[in-house]
């Protein structure tokens, strides 16, 4: 056309490498799910892991899984997991002809596909890398000084960096001096994933005598603030027969139960453990909790919402991005336990109302749709490659 010659990439059907951590934390979530939309619209997607993410059940075409192995040496105090991620990024990308590799969490990814990235480029081999800052790896041990110089770093050595929220990009530039742009692009749901009928028998198990159904689902990290989930159930259930379920598991857990003994609601509160069915337990619920002193996103609260169940959050950090105040729950200042709690006794009191929030909640999640967000990701790539081969 007109002559002028027409660049022509290889981008409908890309040839992707992903790294993340593959436990039940939100950044492994997002970015398994990630992997698998887009390997269900044709691209060929290669986890590089150490262990098998959590999500990454069942068999899908276009799917591949590359183990990281770490070779432990008694000299090794501290087996050098970096370095192994760093030689099995160079190897996967070669062997594959990756075309570009998106890391999930800075910390070590970023630093670990800058080391690749560096070896490939000596044997004539460039591999954009796409880092996306997920929360604590810049907000909180990010910071810490003894990884702050590397995370800097290496996310301005980065081709491409995006942040899951407009709080965390903020946060990121307040806090590093980023010479880079930095794209939001927020966390996405799989609505139709999540828009599951309850299971009676289930519900009936949990709450026999149809009490109302609370959840909270985390890390149970100090960040999470667990007890004041327990606080608030503890009012509520001083208010109309309750059950509350917490899903997940970590170092905070021993806390919340001591906390359950001492206000004695133990016979209504319930730890079911780290569970991968998440679809299915959000499906009994009538409202879920998160009360953390700071979440860039808040996944658990977005799949709540796509499960059509309302949230009450903190509004700390990204939450007032997915979060809209009396239409889809409610939201308080950190430790505001009691504000809180009416609040959800409000939500929770009548079944007309408790269903209009549901609804909405419901509706809102739509926002956040996979089939919104991925285009997103695959416009970054795309925009990478291009930018590749213009220089
Ligand atoms: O919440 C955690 O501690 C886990 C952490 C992670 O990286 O797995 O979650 C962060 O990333 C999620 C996915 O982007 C966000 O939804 C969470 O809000 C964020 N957590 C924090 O910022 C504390």
């Amino acid at each position: 056309m007109n002559g002028i010659p027409t660049l022509v990439v290889e981008y409908y059907s890309m040839r992707i490498g992903i790294v993340c951590y593959p436990t039940f934390g939100g950044s492994g979530v997002l970015a398994t799910e990630l992997g698998k939309a887009l390997a269900q619209k044709g691209h060929q997607v290669h986890f590089i892991t150490y262990q098998q993410p959590v999500r990454l059940n069942g068999y899908i075409p276009n799917i591949f899984y590359h183990e990281v192995q770490v070779p432990t040496y008694p000299l090794f105090d501290y087996p050098p997991y970096e370095t192994a991620l760093a030689s099995t990024m160079v190897d996967v990308i070669k062997n594959n002809s990756l075309q570009l590799l998106h890391v999930h969490y800075a910390i070590p990814h970023a630093s670990a596909a800058y080391m690749a990235k560096k070896i490939l480029e000596g044997e004539g081999i460039h591999i954009p890398v796409i880092t996306t800052l997920h929360g604590t790896d810049i907000t909180l041990v990010g910071r810490d000084k003894t990884y702050a110089p590397v995370v800097a770093f290496s996310i301005n050595q980065s081709d491409a960096i995006t942040a899951v929220s407009q709080n965390l990009r903020d946060e990121t530039f307040k806090f590093f001096k980023i010479e880079k742009n930095i794209e939001v692009i927020h966390n996405f749901v799989d609505v139709e994933r999540f828009n599951r009928k309850p299971i009676d028998a289930f519900k009936k198990v949990i709450a026999p005598e149809g009490e109302r159904i609370l959840i909270h689902a985390s890390n149970f990290r100090k960040i999470k603030r667990v007890e004041d989930v327990v606080k608030i159930f503890y009012s509520v259930r001083r208010k109309m027969p309750a059950k509350l379920l917490f899903v997940g598991d970590g170092p905070e857990r021993a806390t919340a139960e001591q906390l359950c003994r001492e206000l004695k609601v133990c016979d209504d509160v319930r730890f079911v453990g780290k569970q991968e069915q998440m679809e299915d337990i959000l499906a009994i619920a009538d409202l879920f909790l998160l009360t953390s002193e700071y979440e860039s996103f808040g996944l658990a609260a977005l799949e709540a919402m796509a499960a059509g169940m309302p949230v009450i959050s903190t509004n700390a950090g990204g939450l007032p991005e997915i979060m809209v105040q009396g239409v889809v729950g409610y939201m308080g200042n950190v430790g505001d336990v009691e504000t809180m709690s009416e609040y959800a006794v409000d939500i929770l009191k009548d079944e007309e109302r408790l269903q209009g929030f549901k609804n909405a909640a419901a509706a809102h999640a739509h926002t956040f749709d996979i089939k919104n967000i991925i285009p997103l990701y695959e416009k970054l790539y795309e925009d990478v490659l291009i930018g590749q081969l213009v220089h």
